[in-house]
């Protein structure tokens, strides 16, 4: 399964965000590192389900008990070389009548993804502020960062409560991507008598040797999650390009590589959070995006992570229809009486506040849209979809066994939604539903149109296909 993390400044609203995203019960507080260990949780992405399609409806009936099985949590089956091609595990529930397939809720389906919840960094984590720096190697596993920002501008560098309004947040960002060099450089320094070590043995005294430095630092760095294609363009662009000789690089050259090879490797979108708390975070929200995007420290998105977890506690206790991602919500009728007078205008507040964070949409699967309307919401869902769709470029895919039925051999209408990697073909789409129907692989059929399609037909966000294998 894909993983992201969420990390920042402590008290930025990171557990709430995860347990926003999770409704895992995570600890959440007003002072400083509250969260010690690393909370993981499974989280989703919205998508559009095809079964609402008319093609699927003729094929499956359109009648639908509309009852849901509750979803399944996946099987965790096995991809190639030990990558995760998607559980194959959604949430389902709901059903929604109509001619639903049971794995979506009126149409919006919910595919899983890995959250992951870290400690505070604090500036000077790398001189042992804080809890330190060492923490971060829990985002090794994390192919996308998160990074939680207290927008209202009320939490100093510390994490401290002080006056909204009173700490410039884009500090916080600065100091972050600070951090995350000098644990990348501190983990180049322990290492660099190893690592000149390997080279002269590989190549020879003093001869160096850049395709061979690549590798060597890609062997070292492959537990923070780099690449070696990451090592070889963070070199280019660094001070050490052109400087092959391990041993001639100083304290500047291994900062400066690190610090691009933080920037190669740890894709970014910075989570403006607190955004409820106005005038102070709509001003800071407007600086933020203008000096991110010019600084390219990665796309800004508003977000509510207080408001999403009300939202969707509400939802859970059967007092709103509300679906995360959505930019409104119902008060339900058989609700209405029990709600305290104080409680709507809470909800009445939240909903003016979802309203007015549109004009960007939610991150779209690529498969002309994915149900999250025009605007952002509370944020928090926008902000998964986008990591998962536009920054970590995956497509969704919906293997089944009956192309007809659209199902699965037991009748299940489009029971898994598989996150692939854009790029991804017919054949990767089989080795991620089983390694053994990726090796025996014949053939694809596209359900909608029955055509066959090649091993190397390259996946479209929302394809439903029916994979042909030798047993
Ligand atoms: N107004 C407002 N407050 C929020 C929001 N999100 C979180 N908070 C508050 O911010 C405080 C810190 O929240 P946490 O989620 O514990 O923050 P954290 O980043 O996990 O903190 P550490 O674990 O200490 O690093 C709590 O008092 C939350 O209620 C939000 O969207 N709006
Ligand atoms: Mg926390």
């Amino acid at each position: 399964m894909i993983t992201i993390a969420l990390a920042g400044k402590p008290n930025s609203g990171k557990s709430t965000f995860f347990k926003a995203a999770t409704l895992a019960d995570v600890e959440i507080a007003s002072y400083p590192f509250t969260t010690i260990s690393p909370n993981v949780g499974v989280a989703y992405a919205r998508v559009k389900c095809p079964c609402k399609e008319r093609e699927v409806l003729e094929a499956v009936g359109g009648g639908g008990d509309g009852s849901g099985d509750g979803g399944d949590s996946g099987d965790g089956r096995d991809g190639r070389d030990g990558r995760d091609g998607g559980d194959g595990g959604d949430n389902g529930g709901g059903g929604g009548g109509g001619g639903g397939c049971g794995n979506c809720v009126d149409g919006v389906r919910f595919v899983p993804v890995g959250l992951l919840d870290v400690a505070g960094l604090v500036r000077g984590a790398h001189e042992g502020k804080g809890l330190g720096n060492e923490f971060l190697d829990e985002l090794r596993q994390a192919e996308a960062i998160i990074q939680v920002v207290d927008a209202s501008g009320g939490t100093d560098a510390d994490g401290n409560v002080v006056e909204r309004g009173t700490h410039d947040p884009y500090e916080d960002v600065l100091f972050f991507r600070e951090e995350l060099t000098e644990w990348v450089k501190g983990i180049l320094s322990r290492n660099k008598r190893k690592l000149e070590r390997k080279s002269e043995l590989e190549t020879g005294a003093g001869a160096g040797g850049g395709a061979k430095t690549a590798r060597l630092l890609a062997e070292q760095l492959a537990g923070v999650g780099v690449t070696e294609e990451q090592v070889k363009i963070a070199i280019l662009k660094s001070l050490v390009a052109g400087k092959p000789n391990l041993k001639s690089w100083d304290g500047d050259d291994l900062k400066d590589l690190a610090a691009q090879l933080v920037k190669q490797s740890k894709k970014m979108v910075l989570a403006a959070n607190k955004a409820d708390a106005a005038p102070e975070a709509e001003e800071n929200i407007k600086k933020l995006k203008e000096l991110c995007e010019i600084e390219g420290e990665g796309e800004v998105v508003p977000c509510s992570a207080e408001a999403e977890l009300a939202l969707r506690t509400a939802a859970k206790n059967g007092f709103v229809k509300y679906l995360p991602g959505d930019t409104d919500f119902e008060i339900s009728p058989s609700a209405s009486a029990e709600i305290t007078e104080k409680q709507r205008r809470g909800l009445e507040k939240i909903r003016k506040l979802i309203q007015n964070f549109g004009g960007t949409d939610g991150g779209t699967d690529g498969s002309g849209t994915d149900g999250t309307g025009t605007g952002t919401g509370t944020g928090v869902q926008a902000i998964i979809n986008r990591v998962v769709f536009d920054l970590l470029d995956y497509v969704v895919a919906y293997p089944v066994e009956d192309e007809h039925n659209f199902s699965d051999g037991s009748g299940r209408v489009l029971p898994d939604a598989f996150l692939l990697k854009k790029g991804s073909t017919a054949r990767d789409l089989a080795y991620a539903i089983h390694s053994d129907i990726g090796r025996g692989f014949l053939y694809a059929i596209d359900a909608r149109t029955k055509r066959r399609l090649g091993e190397k037909y390259t996946l479209r966000s929302g394809d439903i296909l029916k994979v042909v294998y030798a047993r």
